[in-house]
């Protein structure tokens, strides 16, 4: 058992080791990187395909889709427009740095301002593996429960922002955005928390204000 639990150190620690590499090329690069994790469903590619169609003019990204097997959700992105290179964990539960190293051989990072990477649905190990990103954003529905904060609390730790998806569902639920927050601000108080439609586009304002405000402080500090 003692044995088991320092294999897993190892890994994580080789792992952390090669993200801190990532992060200082992606700072060379002047890229910001976003880790976006959740549990499976909760609205990520849908997020993902409006913040594309948002910003896609404004400001040049790509996006790393961590997938079980498919090529599904790398196909919606491509299909809103901007480049995508598509994972298969086969199986595996999270992405690893090592799988973003591979990744990022097929981009141009120098042609990037943001580039978003998509973790594998899962509201529990993606949060303990560091991809070298800048910040990880949590995508909760609000269908999942407001209590999922208190329930899952590793993502919402070490997570910078926090997306309550869903929310024209809110009405149709036992659940409140508000409590969500709530939640998810004891977990962690420094959490910016939005509340986010991706079907009616309420709440994408602050969303895309939050990545503008990211992108912009990433240029600055790499300078
Ligand atoms: N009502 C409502 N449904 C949404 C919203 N966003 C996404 N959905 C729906 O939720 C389902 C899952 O959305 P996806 O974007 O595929 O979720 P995901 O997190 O990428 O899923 P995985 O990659 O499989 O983990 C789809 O049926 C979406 O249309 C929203 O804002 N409101
Ligand atoms: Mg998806
Ligand atoms: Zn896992």
């Amino acid at each position: 058992m003692k044995k088991n639990i320092s294999v897993l150190t190892d890994i994580t620690a080789a792992n952390t080791l090669l993200a801190n590499g990532l992060r200082e090329t992606f700072s060379e690069h002047h890229l910001l990187v976003l880790n976006v994790i959740s549990a499976s469903g909760a609205g990520k590619t849908t997020l993902l395909e409006e913040t594309i169609e948002a910003l896609g003019d404004e400001m040049s990204l790509a996006v790393i889709e961590g997938d079980p097997y498919t090529t599904i959700d790398s196909d919606r992105i491509e299909a809103a427009g901007v480049e995508a290179v598509q994972i298969n964990t086969m199986g595996g539960c999270h992405l690893e740095a090592n799988m973003i190293q591979k990744a990022i051989q097929q981009l141009d990072l120098t042609a990037f301002d943001l580039v978003i990477i998509e973790n594998v649905g899962n509201l529990v190990c993606p949060s303990g593996w560091d991809l070298g990103e800048e910040c990880k954003v949590v995508i909760a529905p609000i269908t999942d429960g407001d209590d999922k904060p208190l329930k899952y609390p590793m993502a919402f730790q070490s997570a910078q922002a926090m997306v309550i998806s869903k929310i024209d569902l809110e009405p149709y639920t036992r659940s409140q955005a508000s409590v969500m927050a709530a939640n998810a601000l004891q977990i962690n108080p420094e959490l910016e928390i939005m509340p986010v439609s991706a079907y009616t586009g309420a709440g994408m304002e602050a969303w895309l204000a939050w990545i503008r405000r990211q992108v912009a402080k990433h240029k600055l500090k790499d300078k």
